[in-house]
């Protein structure tokens, strides 16, 4: 008998019946390998596993066509089963777990003949870290197996770092039939375990990043005293010389890693990035909040992506330096092999297959690329990496943003009067939904923190567990809230957005370093207008005092969509919570 890990894989490769099991190192040679195997796969239905492009455009790059109907997170099919229906909350669906298992284990059951089981060791965050975590994944995409390569740390010091003991996070993977109707997303906070079938979508089946990352870490962090969230890190050099650190929340689709490189407009300003979907933030033995970012790659959304909108982005899918980079259900221009998505570029090109493999007809007003299509690639390859990306302490978080996607209501930009004022706006968060989840896009929803996909246990006691947080830290963070999306009449977004959010940024870096006041509003600080720097920008009065305004028919609209929620958590609520939204009721 083994270790823990042998013993585990075991077990699953009884259950799975795979003709082979290769456990992953993480060389260079191997990933070639895989990447061959991927190229030699079988084309089924358009699907294609791995195609390579021109590596003058795209130096070790590849496309991927998924199963049409895999394209993006399945909330439905997605379980957070923990003992309990309570301990889950309103916002998970939940089955018991006994159930859930046996279900899966019928699903998993001989899913691996005819395919080889890959094992996965990998650590979420650098091993030197006293806040990483190491786990196992099983799989039998290779699509997956090198995706993981690009986003975690794989390789043979998780197996040293776990050695005798039995405590490793662990997820099971297959594809299955790609089948909607088997396809099921579950997670075990109590035994750290996730199981995963029909499905190889990033969010679904790289099990290291929404379903460990955030739905277990979340549980653990409850129970362990920090902070598992949907947020990237940045750090912003000054004209002084000082860096500020920054994390900031948005729910999928709304521009997190736009934001996490962004080019700073104003002259003697630097930003360096440092994740782009997730950080963990403890409380230092000095009582800050530091956070690291567990993973190594961006899984980011192609369309809108150009150099005009993101140009650190363009050359970090251009640099293909020593991590391949995957191109997953983008249309391909064939006569240069290479991959387009709607934004690439101002003119649609000639000669273009779409997502599903198909000649493009430009005339019948379909997309090219899939709308959540998306990049995969290394954070070596971005020119803006901070250079404290692997330290392994974090960075102290001065500022935390929070943003949604709202056409009206929210104004551009308002910071809250303290941390807990900050939890009751994180906690009401709005925003329209997106293409990065199945289902219509377009609808407001609550999604506190930006969290309602992906918060592993109930949010009551989430938002009580951010107060007491707060409490720990003597000089906590800044909270911010940002609106980049508002609307005119005519449905036109009246913010220029992308690199000019750095002017909100730089306001938020003055505030935070005690240079400007501010204005007392009911829902919190707003700038003086002379402390926002638009000069450059054909923006006039109107708008800017559009931007700013607090409309009371929207923010009684607001209010009560605020109530309605808070009212599925009944008396679990916290009671701050519901102080905070009377205040504001009296105030508006
Ligand atoms: C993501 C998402 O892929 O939030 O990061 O959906
Ligand atoms: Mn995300």
């Amino acid at each position: 008998m083994g270790n823990a890990v042998e013993k585990w894989v075991e077990e699953q490769a009884r259950l799975t019946e795979p003709d082979k099991i290769y456990w992953v190192q993480g060389t260079e040679d191997e990933m070639r390998r895989l990447i061959e195997i991927g190229i030699k796969e079988e084309k089924t239905a358009g699907h294609q596993t791995f195609r390579e492009l021109n590596p003058s455009a795209f130096p070790n790059s590849y496309l991927h066509w998924s199963h049409p109907n895999d394209v993006a997170r399945a909330e439905q099919l997605t379980f957070v089963c923990p003992p309990t229906k309570e301990a889950a909350g309103p916002n998970n669906n939940w089955m018991e777990p006994e159930k859930a298992k046996q279900m899966l284990y019928e699903l998993f059951h001989g899913c691996m003949h005819g395919r080889t089981l890959y094992v996965i060791p990998y650590m979420m965050g650098n091993p030197a870290s006293p806040y990483a975590k190491p786990c196992i994944q099983i799989t039998d995409s290779v699509y997956v197996a090198v995706s993981m390569y690009i986003m975690t740390r794989v390789g043979n010091e998780t197996l040293k770092r776990i050695g005798g003991s039995e405590k490793f996070v662990k997820g099971l993977h297959s594809i299955g039939e790609l089948d909607p109707n088997k396809r099921f997303i579950m997670h075990f906070p109590q035994e750290e375990l996730v199981m995963s079938i029909g499905s190889g979508y990033g969010g679904n089946a790289l099990l290291g990043k929404k379903c460990f990352s955030l739905r277990i870490a979340s549980a653990q962090g409850y129970g362990e005293g920090w902070l598992a969230e949907h947020m990237i890190i940045m750090g912003v050099e000054d004209p002084d010389g000082d860096v500020t650190y920054f994390a900031g929340a948005f729910p999928s689709a709304c521009g997190k890693t736009n934001l996490a490189m962004i080019d700073p407009v104003f002259a003697g300003y630097k930003v360096f990035t440092l994740g782009d979907d997730i950080a963990w933030m403890n409380v230092s033995p000095d009582k800050r909040l530091c956070a690291i970012n567990p993973e190594t790659g961006m899984f980011g959304v192609a369309p809108g992506t150009s150099d005009k909108t993101n140009l650190n982005m363009m050359k970090t899918l251009r640099a293909g330096k020593f991590y391949p980079t995957l191109f997953t259900n983008t249309g391909l221009i064939t006569t240069s092999n290479t991959p387009w998505w709607e934004g690439l570029t101002e003119t649609v090109p000639e000669n273009m297959l779409d997502w599903h493999g198909n000649p493009y007809d430009p005339k019948s007003g379909k997309d090219v690329a899939h709308p959540n299509s998306r990049f995969t690639v290394s954070v070596s390859n971005c020119p803006t990496l901070s250079k404290e990306f692997d330290n392994p302490n974090g960075v102290p978080i001065s500022g935390i943003l929070f943003g949604g996607r709202r056409s009206d209501t929210v104004p551009l930009v308002c910071e809250s009067f303290d941390w807990e004022h900050g939890v009751f706006k994180a906690s009401s968060l709005g925003s329209e939904t997106t293409a990065a989840a199945a289902g219509q896009a377009g609808v407001v929803r609550r999604d506190p923190m930006a969290m309602l996909p992906f918060c592993g246990y109930n949010m009551a006691d989430y938002f009580g567990h951010w107060m007491e947080v707060g409490r720990r830290l003597p000089d906590p963070p800044k909270i911010f809230f940002v609106n980049w999306f508002k609307k005119d009449a005519a449905g036109k977004f009246i913010w220029p957005g992308f690199s000019d959010n750095f002017r909100v940024i730089k306001w938020m870096i003055d505030r935070i370093k005690g240079k400007v006041s501010a204005k007392e509003t009911a829902v919190g600080f707003m700038p003086n207008m002379a402390d926002l720097n638009v000069s450059g920008l054909n923006i006039s009065k109107e708008i800017m005092d559009k931007l700013f305004e607090l409309n009371p028919g929207e923010w009684s609209k607001e209010v009560e969509g605020i109530e309605q929620f808070y009212a599925q958590f009944g008396t679990r609520l916290p009671e701050a919570l519901k102080r905070h939204l009377e205040n504001l009721k009296k105030s508006l």
